[in-house]
């Protein structure tokens, strides 16, 4: 069997037999792959079906609720209650922590999902996609206690990513490496396609809501203007579509950076930790990338509220590394030295 058609079922099975991970890793991805077939099958008709527009509620980050955001949270909580998998879930949809059956004492994962990231997308037949991270129950205390939840990104078993587009992929690291599986409709399943993805040391494009530039700390005018005009070579491409996931898997094949900074308003940006910014960080460093708040690697951030959100630059190791660079007061000229050097 040549490896391109391996499916994802069968790829986790080998992982399992490798001793690269385990069962319940596995099992916790397999369902969260049926999941998310059951919400692509609803996103490719969504305009034409109940699903469609807002669902007439405000979620805890004050945003409106599509009515697809809530189905797909639901379809989460569904697929997981009573499946032994899971003993919480922290989804940007819920308030508080949502516990599955007390009574699974095998139940020794949480998972953190933000069911359908970008949904401001759907109503332009955008690209939107589900972000997940599974960690391990730190501590015997109750599952939805702080120290259960309050963890360090460094703690999380496996993450990543389905993207609803053109394809419907989903990603996943666990671990030192990412995978890439994309679902082919007529058969119903995820096959490899994107074995072992690392994303590239620098790139050629930045992507940023460049309308809040102003705001921003200077360092990050400095970039872009350095970069839009071939600061170091040929210029780089301003691409943003609106939905972290979207963009982080173009930054994650193609290299480049995506920075979405706090400022003088929000000094924790708009993204938020537990269910964006870690996952991705995760996926990125397995694959080479890194991911800071500007200061420190996300992984490293302890959150200390269930919706805590954070400045995000992620992608390229290079570019992370020469905006981090730039914030702590470098010039562009010393950062091009030290990025020729390294
Ligand atoms: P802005 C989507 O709502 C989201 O949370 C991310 O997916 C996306 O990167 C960001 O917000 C877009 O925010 O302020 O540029 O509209």
């Amino acid at each position: 069997m040549t490896e391109h058609r391996l499916t994802l079922t069968q790829h986790l099975l080998r992982e399992v037999q490798s001793g690269a991970a385990s069962a319940d890793i596995d099992a916790i991805l397999a369902e969260i792959a049926t999941a998310c077939k059951e919400a692509r099958a609803q996103l490719a008709q969504v305009g034409l079906g109940p699903l469609a527009g807002m669902q007439g509620a405000i979620n805890v980050q004050g945003e409106a609720v599509h009515k697809l955001d809530w189905f797909a949270n639901n379809l989460f909580v569904e697929h997981f209650e009573g499946s032994g998998l899971l003993c919480s879930l922290i989804s940007e949809e819920l308030e508080e922590v949502h516990h599955f059956d007390d009574d699974c004492p095998s139940a020794g994962h949480t998972m953190c999902i933000d069911p359908m990231d970008g949904s401001s997308n759907l109503d332009v037949d955008g690209v939107v996609g589900t972000i997940f991270a599974i960690r391990r129950k730190a501590t015997e205390e109750h599952h939805d206690k702080p120290s259960q939840v309050y963890r360090p990104g460094t703690e999380q078993l496996a993450a990543g990513y389905v993207l609803y587009g053109p394809q419907t992929m989903l990603v996943y690291a666990a671990g030192g490496s990412v995978h890439g599986f994309t679902l082919d409709t007529a058969v119903g399943e995820f096959f490899l396609s994107h074995p072992d993805i690392r994303i590239p040391d620098c790139g050629s494009e930045f992507s940023g809501n460049l309308s809040r530039l102003a705001a921003w700390n200077p360092a990050f005018k400095t970039f872009v203007g350095h970069h839009s005009h071939g600061g170091d070579g040929e210029p780089y491409s301003l691409r943003y579509i609106g939905a972290l996931v979207g963009d982080f898997h173009r930054i994650l094949l193609r290299g480049g950076v995506f920075f979405y900074p706090g400022d003088v308003n929000n000094r924790q940006g708009k993204l938020r930790l537990l269910y964006e910014a870690a996952p991705l960080a995760h996926v990125a460093e397995a694959a080479g990338g890194a991911a800071t708040d500007g200061a420190q690697r996300i992984l490293e951030i302890v959150p200390n509220a269930l919706h805590q959100r954070t400045p995000l630059v992620i992608g390229s190791r290079d570019e992370v590394n020469a905006i981090q660079s730039l914030l702590a007061g470098a010039t562009p000229a010393a950062v091009a030295s030290k990025g020729a050097s390294s």
